[in-house]
């Protein structure tokens, strides 16, 4: 083995990101969002980063994975599954077991247990790695992947109800509150202008579905003929599904998890001809024969983190061009080490026939010294060696002072709690809600 390639030390540092009050149907983000940063160091001198998810049950599988990979090459991509599966604390794979197998309906990333969890973890490795690799080879990480199809990877504008700001603490931006179809208009043109999206996602679940499909309506009106997509995160019944479905039927590109279960988007599948697709209820492999086998979905949105890193989401997209389903990608709240990997995976996939979704416009930090900048709703493939980003090690470390010092309240993504601080009678809304 080259030397060079071998790992030489890992650092974690969790890292809180400032949010802004974005309504989802759980609640509101907290005004800041915990975030991972890994960086993985070779013998050669390179550092590789990778970014996931933050809150507290991933620091540990994190920091179990990090001491057991020095002396390992950054090469050695496939060898993280199990090394993960042997030191993280749980030996069956992910998607073997029962509990991988229970949907917490509450949340809003699907399955929840501790072999996505890992995956999760592992996912940052191997980006990390991916990204040391290619600084050492003068490659760019798409050229690691098999090479890029395309030179520009196209995202949609994300928009959401919101507040004007946080109730209480929290960082201020000029953003104004949306909370009407005006309001998401007066957004979507916002992005529009500023990033030249063109097609458009709202967030939904926020409220009853009329005024959802009236905020819908509105800019199918203000831009017409673009792509319109419409994620109530499975807040609806099945009959409320098809209700929006027939309002909204001309105006959808696709509803994204109307309903929540792949039960429950198979009987809303079979009555529409709306396409539906998912982040929610096909976020594993062991969920993907009865989603595939029912049509309950007809596009996959990957989340490279869940799928355990930027190979297994083109193993995914393989298995979804074998079965005709369309894939492309969601995300949540992410800085630009995860948007580059987004960007990388995404320029290597060959059926690649929709828009992935960013929150990045809406993080006004970021851990890396040249924030990603979107032309005409782009971002252009780097060929730069590796991710093509660097670490801003100041901003890394004013990010983790944040952690360091809170005092638990924004270590865990909690936007039922968030909300309360707003609403004190606010309850976790028991799904379906309409
Ligand atoms: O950030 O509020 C949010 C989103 O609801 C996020 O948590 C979802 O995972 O954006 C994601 C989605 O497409 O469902
Ligand atoms: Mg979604």
């Amino acid at each position: 083995m080259d030397t060079d390639l071998v790992i030489e030390d890992v650092r974690l540092t969790p890292i809180l990101v400032a949010d802004p009050p974005l309504l989802n149907t759980q609640g509101v983000h907290q005004p800041y969002t915990p975030r991972l940063i890994v960086e993985v160091e070779t013998r050669g001198g390179v550092t590789g980063v990778g970014e996931t998810y933050g809150d507290g049950k991933y620091l540990d599988p994190a920091g179990a994975l990090a001491r057991a990979l020095p002396g390992r090459a950054v090469t050695d991509l496939n060898g993280l599954f199990a090394l993960a599966d042997e030191v993280c604390g749980d030996s069956r794979p992910a998607g073997d077991r029962e509990a991988d197998l229970r949907v917490d309906a509450g949340g809003l990333r699907g399955v929840q247990s501790a072999g996505k969890t890992r995956l999760s973890v592992v996912s940052a490795f191997e980006v990390a790695c991916l990204d040391a690799l290619g600084k050492t080879l003068g490659l760019p990480v798409h050229a690691l992947l098999g090479g890029k199809v395309r030179s520009a990877v196209e995202y949609s504008a994300y928009l959401f109800y919101r507040w004007a700001h946080h109730p209480q603490d929290g960082e201020r931006d000029d953003w104004g509150a949306a909370l009407d179809p005006a309001g998401i208009v007066a957004q979507a043109r916002r992005f529009a202008d500023t990033y030249g999206f063109t097609s458009f996602k709202l967030k939904g679940g926020v409220f009853p579905p009329d005024q959802e499909i009236a905020a819908i309506r509105a800019l199918a009106e203000a831009f017409p003929g673009h792509p319109l997509r419409l994620d109530p995160n499975g807040a609806w019944s099945v009959p409320t599904s098809l209700y929006v479905a027939d309002q909204l039927g001309g105006f959808l590109e696709y509803l994204e998890d109307p309903t929540s279960g792949t039960e429950s988007m198979a009987a809303v599948s079979a009555a529409t001809d709306v396409p539906l697709a998912t982040n929610m209820c096909v976020t594993t492999l062991a969920e993907v024969p009865e989603a595939f086998a029912t049509d309950a979905v007809q596009i996959v949105l990957s989340d490279h983190h869940y799928w355990g890193g930027l190979h297994r989401t083109r193993e995914l997209a393989a298995l979804c061009r074998t079965f005709g389903v369309g894939l492309s990608m969601h995300s949540n709240t992410h800085l630009g080490i995860s948007l580059a990997a987004m960007t990388h995976v995404a320029a290597t996939v060959p059926d690649l026939a929709y828009a992935c979704d960013s929150h990045y416009p809406w993080q006004t930090e970021d851990v890396i010294t040249e924030r990603h900048a979107f032309t005409d709703g782009r971002l252009t493939v780097s060929d730069a060696p590796g991710l093509g980003v660097e670490l801003d090690r100041d901003r890394l470390a004013a990010l983790h002072r944040r952690w360091l010092t809170d005092d638990g309240t924004h270590r865990e993504r909690d936007d039922a709690a968030a909300m309360r601080r707003g609403d004190p009678e606010w309850v976790t809304p028991v799904i379906p809600r309409w």
